[in-house]
């Protein structure tokens, strides 16, 4: 007779879901401690939404559904191969679980599916709850528990087959199910992700300073980006993924054959110059069923202009002094910085200009800052 635990297993993979484990449903203690010294400690500030009582819950399936007795750990793999190398002008990066559909919608629909469908197959009622990364579970500590990864020194868990491109989802239950093992890799020596962090967020093995995380900056803040971290954010205008892009588990990685999460076209190394033009309605239009509305219209033109500003081509100069006269002071704030970084003599035409017109306090010392910086290249 097929178990109930190949019973799940085989009804996950045959909805998708590339890795399936199990663990029980006790509290993640060490995770729950961690979590609590890192929100004390303000290395999860800027995430408001993140707090003591939300970590309590998250890492003690017990009190997320009553009568809870184990988790499924599921894991659906987002790796579809290389990004696009078309197009020209300067381009930017979107981080790779955001090249194809929202996994949120995608995969919220198969749990509840694989939810229903469970009843049915094991022939008794089963109560659930479901998780996808929005809600109050952690997903890392249960996947590792149940044997789906183990936590990599970025915090992300690496998958055997999929490394860390894998989105986590979780099935809280009453169903008594037994216990996978966790596996018992670890990243022995390595230390290539904390080296190649540019802003240094890796503040040490599996310690992650929320604030400086360029994944943060570019898709979770909402305010002004820190003049100290613009220029360490590169191209990146959402999300980063340079410490898996440099993780060795990474280079073998099985890619995803899930048609949901293979890229759209120009979303892995857009084009900037167009994604800055995009009025609201244009960017509603692209983003549409895309993780990257997350970032709001304004947050994402804010962050192509520091990417602009980093790439320092004079060619975004009429785009950028189009921003500068956006309705958003934030935009016009970020515009101005990167006119500044550019430099030449159009760019020091359109921030005289601008500094001419009213403008917000914070925008007006922006421009000022901006044309100050560039006199004292000039000088130099
Ligand atoms: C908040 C959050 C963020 C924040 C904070 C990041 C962070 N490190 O937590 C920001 C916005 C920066 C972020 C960024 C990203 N995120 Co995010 N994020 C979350 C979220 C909602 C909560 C994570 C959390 O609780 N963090 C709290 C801290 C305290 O936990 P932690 O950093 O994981 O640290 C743990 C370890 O230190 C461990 N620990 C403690 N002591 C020890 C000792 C040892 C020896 C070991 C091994 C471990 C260990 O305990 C801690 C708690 O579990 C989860 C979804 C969810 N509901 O769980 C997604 C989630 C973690 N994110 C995810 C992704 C994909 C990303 C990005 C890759 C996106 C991108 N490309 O831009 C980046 C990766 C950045 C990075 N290096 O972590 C995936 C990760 C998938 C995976 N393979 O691990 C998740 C699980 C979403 C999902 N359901 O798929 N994210
Ligand atoms: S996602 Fe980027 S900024 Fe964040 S920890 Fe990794 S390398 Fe650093
Ligand atoms: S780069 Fe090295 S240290 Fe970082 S997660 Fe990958 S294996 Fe671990």
């Amino acid at each position: 007779m097929t178990s109930r635990e190949n019973i799940v297993r085989g009804y996950a993979t045959g909805l998708g879901f590339d890795l399936v484990g199990i663990t029980t449903a006790e509290p993640f203690l060490r995770d729950e401690q961690a979590a609590l010294e890192r929100v004390q400690a303000g290395l999860m500030d800027g995430l408001g939404w993140y707090t003591e009582e939300r970590v309590r819950r998250a890492n003690r399936p017990e009190v997320l559904l009553e009568g809870a007795q184990s988790v499924i750990s599921l894991a659906l793999s987002y790796n579809s191969g290389p990004p696009d190398a078309d197009g020209s002008g300067p381009k930017g990066k979107i981080a790779r679980y955001a090249w194809g559909d929202d996994y949120h919608d995608v995969i919220k629909k198969r749990l509840r599916q694989f939810c229903e469908g469970l009843e049915a197959r094991l022939g008794e009622p089963v109560r659930t709850r479901i998780f996808v990364d929005d809600g109050p579970m952690n997903d890392r500590a249960a996947a590792e528990r149940a044997g789906v990864g183990w936590f990599g020194k970025n915090t992300n868990i690496l998958t055997p087959s999929h490394g860390s491109w894998v989105f986590l989802a979780q099935v809280v239950t009453d169903l008594k199910l037994s216990p996978d093992e966790p596996l018992k890799k670890t990243c022995g020596s390595c230390v290539l992700c904390i080296d190649a962090c540019p802003t240094g967020a890796i503040v040490g093995p599996y310690v992650i300073d929320n604030r400086k995380c360029i994944s943060f900056l570019t898709i979770e803040l909402r305010g002004p980006i820190p003049k100290d971290l613009r220029p360490l954010i590169g191209d990146w205008v959402f999300g980063c993924d340079i410490c898996q892009d440099v993780c060795p588990v990474n280079r073998k990685a099985t890619q995803t054959l899930e048609p949901a999460f293979q890229q759209r076209h120009d979303f892995s190394a857009p084009e900037l110059i167009p994604l800055l033009e995009l009025d609201e309605e244009g960017f509603r239009e692209r983003f549409r069923n895309s993780a990257i509305k997350r970032a709001k219209h304004v947050g994402l033109q804010r962050n192509v202009c520091v990417a602009l500003g980093n790439i320092g081509d004079a060619i975004a100069v009429p785009a950028l002094a189009k921003a500068l006269e956006s309705d958003s002071p934030l935009v016009r704030d970020h515009a101005a910085w990167a006119l500044g970084r550019i430099g030449g003599a159009e760019a020091v035409q359109t921030l005289r200009s601008a500094s001419l017109k009213p403008q917000e306090e914070d925008v007006q010392e922006e421009i000022l800052d901006a044309l100050r910086h560039l006199a004292a290249e000039v000088q130099a």
